[in-house]
């Protein structure tokens, strides 16, 4: 399968075009060609997205220039390459990003003025590609523009699903989810590549077959091909440094139509193949943090990760000829367990395919991969029924098989007991056998990594206790970043001005230098020049939420964001309740003096999550009537924006004053929405957990509000198994919210609706949203006093955005690139 040597050696000095200018005038005349012979449009007609479709090919020649150097450059220097196995790649919207990062926003600009169009208006109608889910597709997204930005040789590798996820509506405030079709009008980003296609097999059996050599190799005749294609879209770096590749596999028929039965007469059963093989692409699961579980999903992960491979195995005999040193040139990180299966894929490609030996393939495969480990909820661990994995994947379980019993082997001549032997067993034997892909991936790589200080520590001490007993070197913290390109010069303009006009521009390059910034916290002048920013960027977040819900709201106000999945762990139930105590005593004391605040809500729930579908539900009928109660006389006002994605995120966060992060301790393995917020000056709310804590530590513990309890606390909580109901007795605040909402008072037309939700709190809380709420209400009371003295909260918001340049995930990728990957 697709895996020979090569035929031609390549020729580096091969003929070039001449590289486009990027001066305003070549721009000009260039967006009329494409307009004119690309998308095949006289200007006199051109609608918005015709000019959108032009410039997008515009820009992109000019990144195209800067691939084939990239490319060339990784196959002269016989660089290393890092591959970036993800099943999610959150890009969002990638005009801005492409245009920023190559420096050709002014002449972009005042090219198509020139048409008369406006560049914001093309590019808010670019539409988002929504390959992921959350945190983990958006980190997948921000460590593609970091690789390309400090020059590592980088390919993601991913699946180009038809359909992103979901779009989000509101029916009288509950979730409903309808089809996303972000390749409606088709992508001009994206590159066809039908040479790069490879067969993928599914089912059938094995079979020993005897070599000449005397030898005997495993064959597998799968039962079942599709064809794997991949699209390419090139990912631009910071200043055009590198360029990047994302691949992305879309599934298609080996035989478009069965011609045999399309001619008999059987029109429809001559399709079937097609559509089934078509399914394997078409749609992105939705549920964050929770495996679908279904059999088309584990059809997903293992044709994106053997064509992957194939294609890495292509391009690494095609340069090098042989297979030792694949670990010297490769480097393969799998983005959590979706992509795990590779590593018996890649046994079995290593043995099977190019007739190596066990040993020597093992050793291969273990000094090519690395993992990511993102979550450690239960419920969110990879395991795969045997039978089904068996029956899809013979050969793989076979060799999944034998990687076990070498495994357990080793553990046994350690000494390890049954107990541990069990817990570090690639089947899980006890509920019905299950091939857990955490203890494949863990086994099969030769680096794990967690994604803050605190979930590394919690890895070690949870699920790989004793796989990291045996392994002790294994286990490694690479905590999260985000790209500052997007989430502060492209999302906050004004920000990124008056920073650069107060410390140089130097920043932009190094982002480290926004320390600089700390000596301005105090100073009153600095201050209210932030301010004046923040306040323009909750302007236009207010024009949104006026436009889109039709609420008005007072830009003076605090804006109090929270935006991200909705799940209980990450508990905007505690945020809700919070706002009901507040309600409760605007309308009780009206002649105190209260802080005005606009919370702001956006996230989607999976479909099938039907707690967190409620708890929307909640937010918008507790949002009815405070907005309409006289009594608050505006003094709170409640938000829920609808279809919450990145494009959305780039326009909320920069006018964020509060940043809500205040998960369980113990259960949000990073979150970088919490980096996000610190960098463009909100303060945070939140608990111990995941990166907060590291936060915690660069801004200092007077420039966040840290609440609640700890992830030890919580643990030993949970372990005594005891009904909060004292802890909610002691609270008049709780009492009376949980007694509001479990009544009614917010479903009039349903009394009964959250009475379950609240008697969860007094049964198990599970999420300690009851006994962590006496300690939140007291944290919000502590930050409406930093708000109410101006000066207090600037300097505080200005230390944020001036100290948290170590969340880059540049600073991210270097840490991979040169623990991990050793790639730089
Ligand atoms: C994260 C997921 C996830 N962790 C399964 N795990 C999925 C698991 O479709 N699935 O089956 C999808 C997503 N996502 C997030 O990763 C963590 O919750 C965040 O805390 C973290 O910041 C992010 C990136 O590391």
């Amino acid at each position: 399968m697709g895996c020979e040597m090569p035929q031609k050696p390549i020729v580096y000095d091969a003929p070039k075009p001449q590289p486009r200018a990027n001066d305003a005038e070549s721009l000009k005349s260039e967006i009329l060609e494409k307009l004119t012979y690309a998308v095949g449009k006289d200007p006199i007609v051109a609608r918005r997205t015709d000019w959108l479709t032009a410039t997008t090919l515009a820009v992109r020649d000019r990144i195209i220039d800067q691939w084939m150097e990239s490319t060339r450059d990784t196959w002269r220097n016989s660089k290393k390459r890092v591959y970036y196995l993800s099943l999610e790649f959150l890009i969002g919207r990638l005009l801005r990003d492409a245009i920023s990062n190559m420096g050709l926003m002014d002449s972009v600009c005042e090219a198509l003025k020139s048409f008369n169009v406006d560049i914001e208006e093309l590019i808010e109608r670019e539409p988002d590609a929504a390959l992921g889910n959350g945190g983990l597709g958006r980190l997948a997204a921000c460590f593609l523009e970091s690789m390309s930005s400090i020059k590592v040789p980088a390919y993601g590798y991913g699946i180009r699903y038809v359909h992103g996820l979901f779009r989000q509506e509101m029916s009288e405030g509950w979730q409903v989810e309808l089809p996303e079709d972000w390749l409606a009008h088709g992508n001009p980003w994206e590159f066809e590549r039908r040479e790069s296609a490879y067969e993928i097999g599914f089912g059938g059996h094995v079979e020993p077959v005897e070599q000449a050599d005397g030898t005997v190799r495993q064959v597998w005749h799968p039962s079942e091909h599709v064809l794997a294609v991949a699209f390419d879209t090139p990912i631009v770096g910071w200043r055009g440094a590198r360029v990047n590749t994302l691949r992305l596999w879309s599934a298609q028929p080996i035989d478009p139509i069965l011609l045999d039965r399309f001619n008999s007469g059987d029109h429809i059963g001559a399709l079937e193949e097609s559509a089934k093989a078509e399914a394997i692409t078409r749609v992105l699961y939705p549920a964050d943090d929770s495996p679908a579980g279904q059999e088309l999903r584990l059809r997903q992960e293992f044709f994106f990760s053997s064509a992957s491979l194939q294609d890495i195995v292509r391009r690494h005999l095609q340069q090098y000829g042989d297979l030792g040193s694949l670990p010297d040139k490769v480097a393969i990180q799998l983005n959590d367990t979706h992509p795990a299966i590779s590593i018996a894929e890649m046994m079995r490609i290593l043995m099977d395919v190019q007739g190596l030996e066990w040993n020597e393939a093992w050793k291969l495969t273990k000094g090519t991969f690395a993992y990511t480990n993102h979550t450690l909820l239960p419920e969110a661990l990879e395991t795969w029924p045997v039978a089904l994995v068996e029956r899809m994947l013979p050969r793989q379980m076979q060799i999944v098989y034998a990687i076990n019993a070498m495994v357990l082997e080793e553990a046994r001549e350690k000494g390890l007991d049954n107990g541990q032997i069990a817990s570090i067993s690639l089947i899980d034997e006890a509920g019905g056998r299950r091939l857990r892909m955490g203890q494949l991936a863990f086994v099969g790589a030769h680096s794990v990594n967690g994604v803050s200080a605190l979930h590394t520590e919690l890895m070690k001490k949870t699920v790989f206790a004793e796989l990291h007993k045996m392994y002790p070197e294994r286990i490694n913290n690479k905590t999260n970043g985000v790209t500052p390109r997007r989430w502060l010069l492209q999302c906050n303009p004004g920000l990124t001005k008056l920073i650069g006009d107060r410390i140089g521009g130097g920043f932009q390059d190094d982002v480290e230098q926004l320390i600089k910034l700390d000596a301005h916290a105090e100073d009153v002048g600095f201050q209210e020049q932030f301010a004046a920013v923040k306040l323009a960027n909750k302007e236009a977040l207010a024009h949104v939420i006026r436009e889109r819900l039709g609420v008005v709201v007072d830009p003076h106000a605090m804006f109090d964001v929270q935006i991200k999945r909705i799940h209980e762990y990450k508990r905007q139930l505690l945020n809700i309740m919070e706002a009901v105590a507040q309600y409760n005593l605007i309308r009780a004391h009206p002649e105190k003096s209260w802080q005005p605040r606009v919370k702001i809500f956006s996230g989607k729930a999976a479909p099938s999550y039907w707690n967190a579908k409620l708890i929307i539900k909640l937010i918008n009928d507790v949002a009815r009537v405070v907005n309409t109660d006289p009594a608050v006389r505006g003094l709170l006002k409640i938000v829920f924006l609808p279809n919450y994605n990145v494009s959305l995120a780039e326009k909320i966060i920069p006018a964020a004053d509060l940043s809500e992060q205040i998960s369980t301790a113990g259960m949000e393995a990073s979150g970088t929405g919490n980096m996000k917020f610190a960098l463009n000056g909100a303060l945070t709310i939140g608990t111990l957990d995941g990166a907060n804590v590291e936060i915690r530590e660069r801004v200092g513990p007077d420039n966040i509000a840290i609440f609640g309890l700890t992830a030890d606390e919580v643990n030993e909580l949970r372990a005594q198994n005891r009904s909060p109901r004292d802890v909610i007795e002691r609270s008049v605040t709780l009492n009376q919210v949980i007694e509001a909402i479990a009544g009614g008072v917010f479903s009039p037309d349903d009394r009964e609706r959250y009475r379950s939700l609240m008697d969860g709190l007094y049964e198990h809380d599970w999420f300690m949203v009851a006994r962590d709420f006496d300690a939140y209400y007291a944290a919000q009371r502590q930050v409406d006093n930093y708000w109410a003295d101006r000066k207090v909260w600037n300097t505080k918001v200005i230390h944020n955005t001036a100290r948290v340049a170590w969340f880059s995930s540049d600073r991210t990728i270097r840490q991979y690139a040169e623990e991990i990957w050793k790639a730089l």
